[in-house]
């Protein structure tokens, strides 16, 4: 009996280009109250109090702290609300962001 062959089958797997993620980074400064600070992060990132302590307590120790990635648009905007939230009390609480490799 007589096989016959079939050709290799290939999948085709279309690239999407997936929307490269932003940090926003929570910078510590001598001046801006700790409350203050884990308020801030609890209204703008929607984190639990332990949460924010936890994020809060890493940038006074070590400068900085990543609070979370969002697209570029997002982290810039959530970035920018939360460092005029400083601003309009009088704070230096300052947020940046930058691109994840
Ligand atoms: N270092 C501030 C203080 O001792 C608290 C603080 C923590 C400020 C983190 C900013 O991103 C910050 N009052």
């Amino acid at each position: 009996m007589s096989e016959i062959d079939t050709p290799p089958v290939t999948k085709v797997r279309p690239k999407t280009e997936r929307p490269k993620l932003h940090k926003v980074i929570l910078i510590n400064d001598d001046f801006t109250p700790r409350e203050f600070v884990t308020a801030v992060l609890k209204a703008e990132f929607r984190v639990n109090a332990d949460t924010a302590n936890q994020i809060m307590m890493t940038a006074h120790r070590k400068g900085v702290c990543v609070v979370a990635v969002f697209t570029k648009d997002v982290a810039e905007t959530k970035a920018t609300r939360a460092t005029d939230a400083g601003r309009n009390a009088g704070y230096p609480l300052l947020f940046t962001t930058e691109p994840e490799e």
